[in-house]
């Protein structure tokens, strides 16, 4: 096989000695985590977060069967870090998927740890941060996985990978800090500064006339789904998020945080013109539009590098392909036998802080002491009572080969892109927008006798979804909306599958255990770190109190926005409602100590 090598990763490839897998190597990454200065819309160089050094990330690009292995060195000086690669099942290695708190401890500064997987699945995926919403930051890139089982082998001549996202100026840490405040009691996600493709804009793909392309997209957002459309080309996709679908021809599409799509592309035969493809972020999930928001970022198919790159035509409305339609090129069934049905709903709302957090079945996540995979390993058979993983977890445990439903009921105006870690499911349902909550028994409510399989569905605004999987990958997985403003406001639940199977099975390296070590950190015990008691919690991590009886989020609202204007005049409102720049500390201890006051005295 071969193997890109640039300079800003190492890469070593091993031949195994088995005939059968003759195939199948070994590839080696040294990752040292790094500051840089990265500046992609070309209007506002900041602080990024590198690898070796370099920004944007590399693209890996691996080959069905390969063992990857990935040396992570923290060397950012002042964040921990993790890393998550999205769409992988991590079967039998459920301790590399690399979310903190779930399945590891946080990689502290100096500290390394070493993620080793096998790769069994074709397309289109990516890698990402899975600590503190910390990969809007710049820690994420591509990784596409090449199959020489590929159904659609022989019907391209090359293949193009392409990144879209969302880009903001400002950094994670206090941009998360002012959207979960009592001088933000609405929730209003930050907005971008801009969208860009392959950490760039203005993008030109040199193509040939008459050639097929492979295009894999895949969106790196933290935040905005994008519209897709090419100017007089028509896009077949086969492939979402890592599964084969028939061939659907789409003249745009939709593609939400964290999703991905492979479609073909055939070029024009002359070579007079070139051709813009735009990405337009959805605009339906910013609460307010600042005006001077450019939403688009355009890239072209450069068939002439004399021929100008033109200004593409502005459309008065989307109509994307819908993906509920695609069916899985392998021709799955549907699971009509369901051994457990999970329903889970969605609300936004206030607690006690005055901030507005997110929750599923009334529950908002809040990491526990203990990971989550760790727990499940040192409570022996206690670890299929969920009670063992806190009161925080929205923890729920799965017996192993069982058909899983969920059930998601969006009690809020916003579209969600739900994630499934270790699986991909079968999309079985999708109601309209303002359907409410799902009812099985409703007339309109039929399932696709092959249902769509992907990793991340969009439930639509007070609408609901359900997914269908079989829990035939024992491990500690999340299904979480993949909006990071969402997952640091809470909106994760855990799915513990089999753990039985996981105390006989697994062993955790000792370079993962030393990352709890070096700061201290439980390994052992229930999500309070009990591991004498371990149905005790007391001690365990918890959310801030609720809101007093009788003060309700709305009254939270109207008191922040009195006392912001009082304190801050219109200014402030401007700030509030564009996220210019976060109120200073002696502003936000006048605005908290009004809500103390208020709290005390408030009867609705
Ligand atoms: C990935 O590597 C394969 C060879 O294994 C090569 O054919 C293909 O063009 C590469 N893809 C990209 C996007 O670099
Ligand atoms: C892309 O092109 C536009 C129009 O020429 C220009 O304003 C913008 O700065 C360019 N962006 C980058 C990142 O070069
Ligand atoms: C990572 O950092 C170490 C220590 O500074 C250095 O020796 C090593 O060469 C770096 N590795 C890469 C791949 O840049
Ligand atoms: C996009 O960036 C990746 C590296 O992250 C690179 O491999 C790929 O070729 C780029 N795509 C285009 C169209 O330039
Ligand atoms: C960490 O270091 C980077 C790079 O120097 C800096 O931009 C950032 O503000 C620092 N602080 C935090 C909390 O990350
Ligand atoms: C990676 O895992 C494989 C299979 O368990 C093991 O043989 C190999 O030694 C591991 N490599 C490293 C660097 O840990
Ligand atoms: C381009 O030319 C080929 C070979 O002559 C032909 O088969 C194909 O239909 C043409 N494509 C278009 C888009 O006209
Ligand atoms: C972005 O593109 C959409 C679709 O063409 C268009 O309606 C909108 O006016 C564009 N916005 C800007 C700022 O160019
Ligand atoms: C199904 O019926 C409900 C209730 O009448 C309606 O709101 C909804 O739009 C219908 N269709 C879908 C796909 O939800
Ligand atoms: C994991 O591997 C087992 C055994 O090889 C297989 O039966 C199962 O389907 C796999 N699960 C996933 C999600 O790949
Ligand atoms: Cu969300």
């Amino acid at each position: 096989m071969a193997l890109s090598l640039s300079n800003f990763l190492y890469a070593g490839v091993l031949l195994l000695p088995f005939g059968l897998i003759a195939q199948a190597a070994t590839v080696n990454y040294d990752w040292n985590i790094t500051w840089v200065t990265a500046n992609p819309d070309g209007v506002f160089a900041r602080p990024t977060i590198g690898i070796n050094g370099q920004w944007p990330l590399p693209l890996l690009n691996i080959t069905k069967g390969d063992q990857v292995v990935v040396n992570v060195n923290n060397q950012l000086g002042n964040q921990s870090t993790s890393i998550h690669f999205h769409g992988i099942f991590q079967n039998g290695t459920t301790e590399m998927d690399g979310p903190v708190g779930v399945s590891q401890c946080s990689i502290p500064p100096g500290s390394s740890f070493t993620y080793n997987f096998t790769i069994n699945q074709p397309g289109t995926y990516w890698y990402h941060s899975h600590n503190a919403g910390q990969y809007p930051d710049g820690l994420r890139g591509p990784l596409v996985v090449q199959d020489p089982d590929n159904p659609y082998n022989g019907q391209y001549d090359e293949e193009v990978v392409v990144t879209m996202s969302d880009w903001y100026h400002d950094q994670m840490p206090g941009l998360i800090a002012s959207f979960i405040s009592v001088t933000n009691p609405t929730g209003a996600e930050p907005v971008p500064d801009g969208a860009l493709f392959n950490d760039t804009q203005n993008l030109t793909v040199a193509v040939q006339p008459g050639k097929t392309y492979l295009f894999h997209f895949i969106n790196v957002a933290a935040f905005a789904a994008q519209y897709l459309w090419f100017e007089d080309h028509i896009m077949r996709i086969v492939e979402v998020d890592g599964v084969y679908t028939e061939p659907a021809d789409a003249q745009m599409v939709y593609i939400a945080a964290a999703q991905r799509m492979s479609m073909l592309i055939t070029m024009k035969n002359d070579t007079g013109s070139n051709f813009a493809f735009v990405g337009s972020m959805d605009q339906d999930l910013f609460d307010t539009v600042p005006p001077t928001l450019n939403p688009n970022v355009t890239g072209w198919l450069v068939y002439n590098e004399q021929a100008e790159n033109p200004t593409p035509a502005l459309l008065d409305d989307f109509t994307p392909f819908d993906d509920f339609t695609l069916v899985p090129q392998d021709g799955l069934p549907l699971y009509d036998n369901v051994d457990y049905s999970i329903t889970l709903h969605l609300e936004m709302n206030n607690l006690g802080d005055g901030a507005n957090y997110a929750f599923m079945n009334d529950i908002t996540y809040v990491s526990p002491k203990v990971p989550t995979l760790y727990s499940a390993l040192s409570t022996s058979e206690l670890a299929t009572n969920p009670t063992v993983y806190g009161s925080n977890t929205n923890s729920f445990v799965l017996n192993h080969l069982d058909v899983i439903e969920i059930v998601l009921n969006n009690d809020d105006p916003g579209k969600h892109p739900f994630h499934l870690h270790g699986h991909n499911f079968q999309a079985v349902w999708r109601s309209d927008d303002d359907a409410g909550f799902y009812d099985p028994t409703a007339s309109n409510v039929t399932f696709p006798a092959k249902p769509m399989r992907r990793d991340t569905f969009v439930v639509h605004p007070n609408g609901n979804i359900v997914i269908r999987f079989r829990a035939d990958n024992p491990g500690v997985w999340l299904y979480h909306c993949h909006i990071e403003w969402h997952v640091d406001s809470g909106l994760m639940a855990t799915m513990v599958e089999a753990p039985l199977v996981l105390q006989e099975t697994l062993k955790i390296p000792d370079n993962h255990y030393q990352v709890c070590r070096d700061q201290n950190a439980l390994t052992q015990g229930n999500a309070a770190g009990n591991t004498v008691d371990l149905l005790d919690l007391k001690g365990q991590n918890l959310p801030p109190a609720p809101l007093p009886d009788g003060f309700t989020a709305r009254g939270i609202v109207a008191l922040t926005f009195s006392v912001i204007s009082a304190l801050l005049g219109i200014a402030a409102i401007a700030w509030y409602v564009y996220g210019a720049a976060p109120l200073g500390s002696s502003e936000m201890a006048a605005v908290q100590r009004r809500v103390a006051e208020a709290e005390s005295s408030e009867k609705e």
